[in-house]
């Protein structure tokens, strides 16, 4: 971990392009509107933004399904606006992180149109196919419905072909050279540009087994454990090493691996320095947990978090992250989103995310605190997965109120409503139509609002940001738990060359009692998230507190 790298020092910020900012009223996000963010951007503070897909796409997947890997979906604009882009946010200082989903494409992209066309077409083996004459293909599970089948039939040529996202999502054949060649010809496409990164998309998936063999009746039965059945196909770091030596190596790039496995030991297999694979393991355990952290437990999330340190305290390196466009708000999820501990349970979750041991990926509109919409009916929702879950719930009879109740707390649209710029009309998101229907709390929960408060979430964030940039040990200290088995407070040291940090989180509602075996009263506090600077007493803490400690 000691070997210093841009990427371990920088802070990211992920922007969900769709949701961010529309410059030309269309009610959809678009480059130029990111362009017209970065001061905005700039002044948070970050170091690097990762973008969510902005390449050609039928949007069935909002981008995740894309049909042209070197053009910009019309939505967002055209590629003079992206070398614009790319321009403005290197003269601020700012890199810019790609994503790369080649686990799958569209089914409107050209090499699956070839593929589907005939038998021996020369893209055939792009994609995973089974004739139909050898009967049905053993069964898989669709992601985006876990009732449905990952095999589709097309009647062109009798076959099936396989799609472990929706149906317009077909995977590609990864034991195929020339696929592997082609993924390698698109990254140097836009590493030639000169972008700093990519976000590997559901890459722990990319290598499957031919065969396809039949699942085991009980993980038929109980599709539990979706990762550990579909990542880590047999050639997965082959290829990765291969990528590692055809293009990674001969750029300065950083790469981050979405999904790595469902352990510490198999996360490592992605970013340890000698295997060459790639940078920064993201892993998605720090997310599911169920609907909220109280259910999980604060104890076991602690622990969670300490396995993963203590296998990375020597080298490999993680992100560190509450959310992203995949998940409900962090602040619905692990604080509280009411209106007495909305404000003050956000500050002390990104406090959290800009303390640990590993590179903040940090989520547009977090830094507000923004929460979790709440839509009431199936119409509110676009997401493919809702929509799907709700059509088969539909058909086979099931509680749809129930099921609408359930996606309040845990949709992926919840994290996906406009970024909430001002009280005017559609929160300054847009003037025409959103695409999505904007938080209505927006009147309150703005940025505009949040500039002008010193004691806002917004400019919370921004000192937290420096608190950061300022002490290197919150980057290359060593993460040590303190007060392991206490089930409201999360404490931990961060210690470099003699310097420590002391961090004391507490998760709930109430007041919370820490059991240290030092006195802090007479250390400084450097950062607390109620804004006043009283010493830490009587090992208490109010409802949501946050403390930094600095300790000489
Ligand atoms: O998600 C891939 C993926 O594996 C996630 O569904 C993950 O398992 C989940 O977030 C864990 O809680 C990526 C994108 O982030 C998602 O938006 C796409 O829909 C998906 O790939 C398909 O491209």
């Amino acid at each position: 971990g000691k070997d210093p790298k841009w990427w371990k020092e920088a802070i990211v910020y992920q922007i969900y392009p769709r949701s961010f900012k529309d410059s030309n009223g269309d009610g959809v996000g678009d480059l130029k509107g990111i362009i017209s963010k970065l001061n905005y951007i700039k002044s948070l503070g970050i170091d690097a933004v990762w973008l969510n897909p902005i390449y050609a796409s039928p949007n069935d997947d909002n981008g995740y399904d894309i049909s042209n890997y070197r053009e910009i979906m019309s939505d967002f604009g055209t590629m003079s606006d992206f070398d614009l882009l790319l321009a403005e946010m290197h003269k601020r200082g700012i890199k810019l992180i790609m994503d790369l989903v080649v686990n799958h494409s569209s089914d409107e992209h050209e090499w699956f149109k070839q593929s589907r066309s005939s038998r021996d077409n020369k893209y055939r083996d792009y994609y995973h196919w089974w004739p139909a004459e050898k009967g049905k293909p053993s069964y898989r599970w669709s992601w985006f419905d876990i009732n449905s089948n990952a095999w589709k039939y097309d009647a062109t040529t009798d076959s099936y072909y396989l799609h472990y996202f929706s149906e317009k999502q077909p995977d590609l054949n990864w034991e195929n050279p020339r696929l592997r060649n082609e993924v390698h010809d698109i990254m140097r496409f836009w590493l030639d540009k000169g972008i700093d990164g990519f976000r590997m998309d559901a890459f722990q998936f990319i290598s499957k087994d031919n065969s396809y063999p039949e699942l085991p009746i009980e993980i038929v039965n109980k599709p539990v454990e979706i990762i550990k059945f579909y990542g880590n196909g047999p050639h997965l770091h082959e290829y990765i090493q291969e990528m590692n030596s055809e293009v990674l190596s001969k750029y300065n790039l950083m790469t981050v691996a979405e999904g790595a496995g469902s352990t510490p030991i198999e996360a490592m297999k992605f970013v340890d320095p000698e295997r060459k694979e790639l940078d920064i393991a993201y892993h998605f355990e720090s997310v599911e947990i169920g609907k909220h952290l109280h259910d999980f437990g604060l104890v076991k999330y602690k622990n969670m978090f300490s396995n993963y340190d203590t296998v990375f305290k020597d080298k490999g390196w993680l992100a560190i992250f509450l959310a992203n466009h995949d998940q409900p708000r962090m602040v619905s999820k692990f604080g509280n989103d009411s209106p007495e501990f909305r404000e003050i349970s956000s500050k002390m979750l990104s406090t959290f995310i800009l303390t640990m041991r590993g590179t903040p990926f940090y989520y547009q509109g977090d830094e507000l605190g923004m929460m979790n919409p709440r839509f009431e009916t199936i119409e509110e929702y676009h997401d493919v997965e809702t929509r799907n879950k709700y059509t088969n719930i539909k058909n086979k009879g099931g509680d749809l109120n129930a099921f609408l109740e359930e996606q309040k707390q845990i949709a992926r649209e919840n994290g996906r409503t406009p970024f909430q710029w001002d009280a005017n009309k559609n929160a300054g998101f847009t003037t025409g139509d959103s695409w999505l229907k904007v938080n209505q709390n927006f009147k309150t929960i703005n940025a505009e609002a949040q500039e002008k408060d010193p004691k806002s979430v917004l400019n919370y964030f921004r000192k937290l940001v420096q608190t950061r940039k300022d002490n290197p040990a919150f980057v290359y200290g060593t993460y040590t738990l303190l007060d392991k088995e206490n089930p409201n407070v999360y404490a931990y040291m961060r210690e470099l060359n003699g310097k420590k940090l002391l961090v004391l989180l507490n998760f709930t509602n109430d007041t919370a009692t820490y059991n240290l075996k030092f006195k802090l009263e007479k250390h400084e506090v450097i950062l607390n998230n109620y804004n006043d600077s009283t010493p830490v007493k009587n090992n208490q803490l109010r409802p949501y507190e946050s403390v930094i400690i600095k300790f000489e």
